[in-house]
């Protein structure tokens, strides 16, 4: 199904004067709030294939009904998004759960929905049917060089779709790693993976990058061979310049300082791309800003500052891609509102007085320094988002459009109640 044009600024009419009269005062209150809708519309945010049907547990999975079926339903539902929010313009594929059929007519089916390509990903943390070797003890890691070899040429498939389909970047995660002291040797497991990331590395068009993924634990629960951002830095940094650490905010130990990460990898060069979800307790894929808007605030603080200093393109220079899972929202109105946090923290994070800030820094105002990061988080920007949407003609309210539409409930009725995902 689509929502049209027509149907969007019908809604919009409705709230218009309200909209008008929130936006009207932010723009009597705050500085420079034209600059900040201009860097909103630019702004766009990658949707995981995997992220539109419902995710499960190791105990169990509750469908919602009208789940997308194939790659073409999930490009369609994204598109859905993608009118209502005009900020989801890119889509992110897992092979070999989403495998074009026909490159050309995906791709032409992507343009028409107005969706690029974003960042290929890749899959060794599970056996396929027919597969000859298993991931049961690892992939690029694994003691067998057989297994590193199917590994390797996975990836390197998952290049050549991702080139058939205008991508330019491919995210490695690996799940590799031991559950038992003892099981593994640390050294080798990570000489076996680099040798393997360096094969996949020099299969890579000259344009693209290599993100390298990393997590703190799970499905491993003793060691992971890429298990923090310094391991994922030392891979990157042995590969090359084509080679970048991504930060996925559910891959850390508890209270891990998020923001000082993306900081120093950013001051280094390395960091490359972006998973966006939250967590209470750890890679709990709950949707952004659920649980900790502060630290997704501070993160972002962070990312524009040190962007800012490197002269980064906020729009192009890293991947920024949602990674979620969901198990009792529906999964469209629960990317609509990860998407809406994202835009939130990002022009709040545009919105902070970086001179005064710095001046208490230097000044160790350290009272001062938390007021002005406060006073940006605690600033009511959402009319700036709205406003950002309305003039891309997505909908001042997605999240109403998309519940007075019956969005779920036409999908149920075109694709019917018992759908399964692909890959889910
Ligand atoms: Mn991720």
């Amino acid at each position: 199904m689509k929502i049209s044009g027509n149907t969007i600024s019908g809604y919009n009419q409705e709230v218009f004067k309200e909209h008008e009269r929130s936006l009207a005062y932010l723009a009597g209150t705050i500085p420079n709030t034209e600059a900040l809708i201009r860097r909103l519309v630019e702004f766009q945010v990658a949707i995981p294939s995997w992220a539109l049907g419902t995710g499960g547990t190791r105990f169990a999975r509750f469908s919602g009904g009208g789940e997308p079926r194939n790659l073409e339903e999930k490009i369609e539902d994204i598109g859905l998004l993608h009118a209502l929010n005009r900020s989801s313009g890119a889509i992110s594929l897992h092979i070999p759960w989403d495998i074009p059929g026909d490159a050309m007519a995906i791709k032409a089916l992507a343009a028409e929905h107005g969706l690029r390509f974003d960042a290929m990903n890749s899959n060794t943390f599970q056996d396929q049917p027919g597969q000859e070797h298993s991931y049961k003890f690892g992939s690029l890691q694994h003691v067998d060089k057989k297994t590193r070899r199917q590994a390797v040429d996975h990836n390197i498939e998952v290049i050549r779709h991702g080139v058939e389909l205008g991508s330019d970047s491919l995210t490695v995660w690996l799940s590799d790693g031991s559950c038992f002291p003892g099981q593994l040797n640390f050294r080798e497991a990570f000489q076996n993976t680099l040798e393997g990331l360096k094969e996949i590395y020099a299969a890579l068009p000259a344009h693209w990058k290599l993100f390298v993924e990393y997590k703190a634990f799970e499905p491993n629960f003793y060691s992971t061979t890429v298990g923090d951002w310094g391991q994922s830095l030392l891979y990157a940094n042995k590969l090359g310049p084509k080679a970048y650490t991504l930060v996925d905010l559910g891959h850390h130990l508890p209270n891990a300082n998020i923001e000082q990460i993306v900081a120093l990898l950013l001051m280094e060069g390395k960091l490359g791309g972006f998973h966006f979800n939250d967590s209470k307790y750890g890679d709990d894929d709950l949707t952004v800003g659920s649980i900790k808007p502060y630290q997704l605030f501070l993160i972002f603080n962070e990312l524009v500052d040190g962007m800012d200093t490197r002269g980064m393109d906020h729009r192009r220079d890293l991947g920024w891609m949602i990674d979620a899972s969901h198990n009792v929202k529906d999964p469209l109105e629960d990317l609509l509102q990860s998407v809406e946090a994202i835009m939130l923290s990002y022009a709040q994070a545009l919105f902070i007085d970086r001179k005064s800030l710095r001046e208490a820094q230097q000044g160790n105002d350290v009272v001062s320094a938390q007021e002005i990061l406060q006073n940006a988080f605690r600033t009511d920007l959402r009319p700036l988002v709205a406003e950002a949407r309305l003039r891309m003609g997505g909908a001042l309210q997605p999240l109403a459009v998309y519940r007075k539409e019956k969005v779920r409930k036409q999908l149920i009725g075109e694709r019917g109640l018992k759908t399964v995902a692909t890959g889910l």
